[in-house]
């Protein structure tokens, strides 16, 4: 299969977040990318080509307007305030109690408006990470609905905690979403997205939980234990049109493969039921053991697990990169993903 690059991400480079108390470097690195790079080199997995130019049309059809067109100003209102801080960050959000409907007009303000948590910084380099992130999914996406089996967008930063109106959880735009509903435009008539990383997807969650055209299910650490905390229950089933259509597997810290697979046949029966035209893979591998963020413990020969167990659904399928934070590791996990695939 194809992998989709663009060396843009790395200038989303030197940002921070709050973990346990402190400012700390981003897990979400520049390095993880690279790495994952070469090992999809070395597995010999098939060309690695740059996305093409997309308008941010594709972006507005799951995104709020004046969230995309907030995105690429940030930098430019960051720096108005003259602030010398080469990393932006929110610290105050309107929940409930508060007011949505007269959106402030200070960065500060903003950026608390259109974020749900501090983890989604921005640099100087940032927006044209986040676009190029977002033209390779829609580059890896027309692969497959042009008839290739299967398309890997090496997306850099992620994008499943976006939601329709906010960043989050390292996520600007919500990569996976933009591609189905690109995959949808283009007349397909139902796609499924397929969540596996670590944590929940409810920046995915949100965009389609009305919608029985694109069935989202998800496995991921139970939000009473693990970020993102406030969506990912078992009970979230869709509202609506949609009700039916989203499916939720939260699991226990401390899960192990065998529960883990467990929870992947039930998420490939109800793909199966759904019989989508495409699949769209939200690949994380944040649940590897060593990974220093989150608390599963799959194993790195588990991964040509998955991606053998995915193939069996026989879809053409799109994987768009999410999460993972184990540097060292995270190449080798994400080519087993689709090796197992291609063999599979
Ligand atoms: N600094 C993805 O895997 N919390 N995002 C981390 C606190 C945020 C993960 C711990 C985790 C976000 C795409
Ligand atoms: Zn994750």
């Amino acid at each position: 299969m194809k992998t989709v690059y663009s060396p843009k991400h790395a200038g989303h480079a030197g940002h921070t977040e709050l973990n346990e108390g402190r400012i700390v470097p981003g897990f979400e690195c520049p390095e993880r990318a690279e790495m994952v790079r070469k090992a999809v080199a070395a597995a010999g997995l098939g060309p690695i080509v740059s996305p093409d130019e997309h308008d941010l049309a594709a972006a507005r059809r799951v995104h709020r307007s004046d969230y995309v067109d907030f995105l690429p100003r940030v930098w430019e209102l960051w720096r108005a305030e003259g602030r010398e801080e080469p990393v932006t960050m929110p610290f105050v959000w309107p929940v409930p109690g508060l007011r949505r409907d007269v959106p402030p007009r200070h960065v500060d303000g903003l950026l608390g408006y259109y974020s749900f948590d501090a983890g989604a910084n921005l640099v100087a380099g940032s927006w044209a990470a986040i676009k190029a992130s977002c033209d390779t999914a829609l580059t890896a996406a027309a692969l497959i609905e042009a008839g290739e089996r299967a398309a890997f967008a090496l997306c850099r930063p992620p994008g499943h905690h976006a939601g329709s109106s906010f960043m989050g959880g390292y996520c600007y735009l919500n990569n996976a979403a933009i591609a189905a509903q690109w995959l949808r435009d283009r007349g397909a008539g139902r796609v499924a997205i397929l969540d596996i990383d670590y944590h929940h997807g409810n920046g995915t969650q949100e965009i389609f939980y009305e919608r029985s055209d694109v069935e989202v299910v998800s496995i991921h650490a139970d939000p009473l234990h693990e970020y993102p905390y406030f969506l990912g229950h078992r009970d979230e089933e869709g509202a609506g049109d949609g009700d039916g259509f989203n499916h939720n597997f939260p699991l226990p810290p401390g899960t192990e493969w065998s529960r883990w697979r467990e929870a992947l046949e039930e998420a490939r029966s109800r793909i199966g039921a759904y019989a989508p035209d495409f699949l769209v893979v939200s690949l994380g591998v944040d649940t590897f053991e060593n990974d220093p963020i989150s608390r599963f413990h799959l194993k790195s020969e588990h991964y040509p697990e998955i991606g053998a167990r995915i193939a069996r659904l026989g879809m053409p399928t799109l994987f768009v990169l999410e999460g993972g934070y184990a540097v060292e590791e995270i190449g080798a996990n994400v080519a087993g993903v689709l090796g197992g695939f291609e063999g599979g």
